[in-house]
């Protein structure tokens, strides 16, 4: 019984998205899908001629916010999430061992706790394939100081419920960091420097209880977002007329540009930077034909980028930018974007500038 499986990537937030489909009936699942992925993975969909049933979440997540009510809204599926996670707007409640069906094909939720209280792995029917979301990542884990993470649970869900699996059975995790894309069972109790066999539990939590990160930077919008399985609290605007670019729509209400896209389309939008004259003669430089108008003057001056063309607005991080698509916006502009990043990530991708240092 052949399956259509594909990975996708989020690299804002360093996801994975899953999707599975059986190749004859054509019911599809997305597990873990992002918000800003939703037209791409709607296009996919589309594309593979499937049937998108159901969204199915790994755990509420702290770094992203979910596709899972967008997708409903556009597509019809269902969004199935632990029972344990205390959302809303949830259309099935998972609970440990129950059976999701996609076609002649299902997935076993078998909860790991410990990353989050609500976290649930999914097991491929014939266990060539499990879906760790952050309870175990490649050689590596999620961690355990922030939405009752526990680091004893942890270790007990990954050796119990989790390296229980056969060797060869793959691992498919939420997230990865550092460009791996996926393992197994019999690699990770061989490798994960945290959990692998010969580590014992008290040396697992001393670990855990050392990592010391920085919370996510999504995470205070993350999180109460995703208690509502992603439904914005206001509404998504009609995409009519946003084709003019791959365009991604994010949570925070901002369309936006990848910087790559607009590197090779320069000649066909306006690219208005809204920094101080001094930064764009500054460090960073600017973006070749980049028109300075600073977010303090762009009201005033909107009449001159009326011309039909689309604008896409850059800063140095990408937030004043967002504000000022806003702005322009409110002054009858349709066809604006942010570039996501700013000048930051331009730099940071090596992409070609005016003045600057390097
Ligand atoms: N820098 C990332 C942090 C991501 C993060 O903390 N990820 C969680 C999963 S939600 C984790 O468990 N990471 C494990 C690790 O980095 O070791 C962000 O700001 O989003
Ligand atoms: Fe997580």
């Amino acid at each position: 019984m052949h399956m259509i499986f594909r990975q996708l990537f989020d690299p804002q937030s360093s996801t994975y998205t899953y999707l599975l489909a059986d190749s004859a009936t054509r019911e599809a699942l997305l597990i873990d899908p992002v918000f800003e992925q939703a037209r791409r993975d709607a296009a996919l969909v589309e594309e593979l001629g499937v049937k998108l049933v159901a969204t199915l979440e790994t755990h509420v997540h702290a770094d992203h916010v979910t596709a899972a009510w967008l997708h409903r809204q556009r597509l019809g599926s269902k969004i199935l999430l632990g029972s344990k996670c205390g959302a809303t707007g949830v259309d099935r409640s998972i609970e440990d061992g129950a059976r999701i069906e996609f076609g002649r094909r299902h997935l076993e939720a078998r909860a790991t706790p410990g990353h989050t209280a609500g976290c649930i792995s999914y097991v491929l029917d014939d266990k060539s394939m499990v879906f760790t979301g952050d309870a175990l990542l490649i050689r590596g884990c999620g961690r355990t100081d922030f939405q009752q993470g526990d680091a004893p649970t942890l270790y007990r869900s990954v050796r119990e419920r989790l390296f229980s699996l056969p060797d060869t059975c793959h691992i498919y995790p939420a997230h990865d960091y550092r460009g791996l894309t996926s393992s197994s069972v019999g690699e990770e109790k061989l490798y994960n420097p945290r959990l692998g066999e010969s580590i014992g539990e008290g040396d697992f939590v001393g670990y855990m209880t050392h990592l010391g990160l920085p919370h996510p930077k999504q995470m205070d919008a993350a999180v109460p977002a995703n208690m509502r399985c992603g439904k914005p609290e206001k509404d998504v605007p009609d995409a009519d007329g946003m084709d003019w670019a791959p365009l991604s729509y994010t949570f925070a209400g901002i369309w936006e540009v990848q910087p790559n896209w607009l590197e090779e389309n320069l000649d066909r939008v306006q690219v208005v930077d809204v920094r101080e004259p001094d930064e764009y003669k500054g460090v960073l430089g600017h973006i070749q034909g980049a028109k300075l108008v600073p977010l303090g003057t762009l009201t005033q001056r909107s009449g001159e980028l009326k011309n039909g063309k689309p604008v896409v607005v850059v800063c140095r991080s990408g937030a004043r930018s967002a504000q000022a698509t806003v702005l322009l916006r409110k002054e009858g502009l349709t066809k604006v974007a942010n570039l996501a990043g700013g000048m930051l990530r331009w730099r940071a991708l090596r992409l070609g500038v005016e003045g600057g240092t390097d």
